[in-house]
């Protein structure tokens, strides 16, 4: 799995670049928390064990209201995420709506799930009971008509590989301009992979959909696997105050048991990376972020080495062989207070 990536030396150019994409992305996500409405966002995902405590998380963040759970396969197939969905909700006391999605890729492949979580994604701990149902109506068909009812208000944080996002995209293209923004769980940001040793799983799953995604003109805000690493991660110390602090924790603790297990059998001595709560914590919680970059994104969709990796042109560089004058696409999440990461999920879903 991806580390924490050391970058080399930028230039002044960048750190402005850095330092004015900050002001913008606090101006997306800040404001007195009990003063402001909440922002509306529909949740997309392959729902596994990290994509569970994103959602339990963002069910007990008041800055969030969750309009819809769209999900697909990808950590497991269709039908276990979208249970194991409803299960995370419940647990947090959520009635959000849950829609089930695509069961095939935007490529065109059947979904190869393949899930580090166990056989129900979900640490195989008889977790998922869940006493509602998924909606009748497709998770595709729910993100335009309630985009089109909620014009330049809707973001979609998305936990997965982006097949449905580029589903809807396909089906309405009209209508999903009107989408505020999108926050995404992808890319190995500046680092390293872990599909491969530069692509990403939820990428790699479905390039195609990814490429369809940058490309549509929606303000993309990336977290990739690079700022998820390190000091991010969650400790078996850590885990432990997880499994005293209540029913939630305990919930979310025995979801990862078949995570820790896999990386404790590759020598990483308990800790482990919860990318999607990440990716969660970014959208509710500007003050988490410390900075961040415009770029261009580029996906690979064509078969080889660099299959689904995801290139970063980075405002304010200039490169020796190559021009850098596209249009930014992409917000990256370059930093973010990593130390202060369990703590803050902690003291939400306990709060
Ligand atoms: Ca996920």
């Amino acid at each position: 799995m991806g580390g924490l990536s050391k970058y080399g030396k930028i230039g002044s150019l960048a750190v402005f670049a850095a330092a004015a994409g900050v002001a913008l992305f606090r101006h997306l996500t800040t404001g007195k928390k009990d003063a402001l409405p909440r922002r509306k966002v529909i949740i997309d995902t392959d729902t596994g064990a990290d994509d569970a405590s994103a959602l339990i998380l963002a069910a007990k963040s008041r800055e969030l209201s969750i309009l819809g759970v769209t999900v697909l396969a990808g950590n497991v197939d269709l039908e276990q995420a979208t249970q194991n969905a409803l299960a995370a909700l419940e647990t947090a006391g959520s009635s959000a709506p849950v829609y089930r999605g695509s069961a095939q890729t935007y490529g065109g492949e059947k979904i190869d799930a393949f899930s580090v979580f166990g056989e129900d994604g979900m640490g195989d701990m008889e977790l998922v009971h869940p006493i509602g149902s998924a909606q009748e109506k497709d998770a595709i068909d729910f993100i335009i008509d309630t985009v089109k009812a909620n014009p330049g208000e809707v973001e979609i944080i998305s936990l997965g590989p982006a097949t449905n996002i580029a589903f809807a995209l396909d089906r309405d293209p009209e209508a999903m301009k009107k989408v505020k923004m999108i926050w995404s769980m992808g890319t190995a940001g500046l680092g390293p992979g872990n599909a491969s040793p530069v692509a990403e799983f939820n990428v790699y799953s479905d390039p195609k959909a990814y490429k369809r995604m940058l490309d549509s003109g929606i303000p993309v805000t990336v977290i990739g696997l690079d700022v998820c690493g390190g000091d991010a991660m969650w400790t078996d110390r850590q885990f432990a105050k997880l499994l005293i602090s209540g029913e939630i924790g305990e919930f979310v603790t025995d979801s990862f048991s078949k995570l820790r297990a896999f990386y404790a059998s590759n020598g990483s001595e308990g800790s482990v990376m919860n990318c999607d709560s990440m990716a969660m914590m970014c959208a509710i919680d500007s003050g988490f972020v410390r900075s961040t970059v415009k770029c261009h994104g580029s996906c690979i969709t064509s078969p080889g080495e660099t299959f689904g990796q995801v290139i970063f042109y980075r405002e304010g560089f200039t490169y020796d062989a190559v021009s850098n004058d596209q249009e930014h696409n992409v917000t990256l999440v370059t930093e973010v207070d990593a130390s202060g990461y369990f703590d803050r999920y902690l003291k939400r879903i306990t709060g």
